[in-house]
C-alpha cells in the first residue's frame, strides 16, 4: 500500500465536482485517509509548484490555484502514484482519454480540475505543505 496527494482544483470545487472526482478513486479501491478544505496562500502555492518556477505558465498556474478553495485528500492503495495518474489522465484535457477525470471534466491545460502527485518525492513535498 502507498499513498498519493489528490487536489481538487478551484474549477473542480466551484463546479461542484468534488464528490464525483473523489468517488472515481474510491470506486477504484482507494481509501481516503486525510481530507482538508483549504485555499492556498500565495506562499503555499509557490512552494507547491516550485518545480515549475521559471516556466512560462508559472504565474498563470499560481493565480489559478489561489483563485478559490480546493479540497486536498491523501488516498491510500496499491501502486497509488501510478494508478492515480491513470485515473486523472494526461495534463492537457484535450488529449486525455474519455473515462479519465481530466478527459471527462477538464476544460483547459490550466483548468484541468485535479492534481495528483507524480513521484514519491513530490508526494512528500506536497503532503508537507498541505498536511504537515
Ligand atoms: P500534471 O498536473 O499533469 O502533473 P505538471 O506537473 O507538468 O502536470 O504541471 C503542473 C500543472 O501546471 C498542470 N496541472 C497544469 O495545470 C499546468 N501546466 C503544465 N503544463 C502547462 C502548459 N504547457 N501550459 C499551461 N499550464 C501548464
Amino acid at each position: 500500500m502507498d499513498r498519493t496527494v489528490i487536489v481538487v482544483k478551484p474549477d473542480g470545487v466551484s463546479r461542484g465536482l468534488t464528490d464525483t472526482i473523489l468517488a472515481r478513486f474510491e470506486n477504484d479501491g482507494f481509501r481516503i485517509t486525510s481530507k482538508k478544505n483549504l485555499r492556498f496562500t500565495l506562499e503555499q502555492a509557490k512552494e507547491f509548484y516550485s518545480p515549475h518556477v521559471g516556466k512560462d505558465f508559472f504565474q498563470e498556474l499560481i493565480s489559478f490555484i489561489t483563485s478559490g478553495p480546493v479540497v486536498a485528500v491523501v488516498i491510500e492503495g496499491r501502486n497509488a502514484l501510478e494508478r492515480a495518474r491513470q485515473i486523472i489522465g494526461t495534463t492537457d484535457p484535450a488529449s486525455a482519454p474519455k473515462g479519465t477525470i481530466r478527459g471527462d471534466y477538464g476544460s483547459g491545460i490550466t483548468t484541468n480540475v485535479v492534481h495528483a502527485s507524480d513521484s514519491p518525492e513530490s508526494f512528500r513535498h506536497e503532503w508537507k505543505i498541505i498536511f504537515g
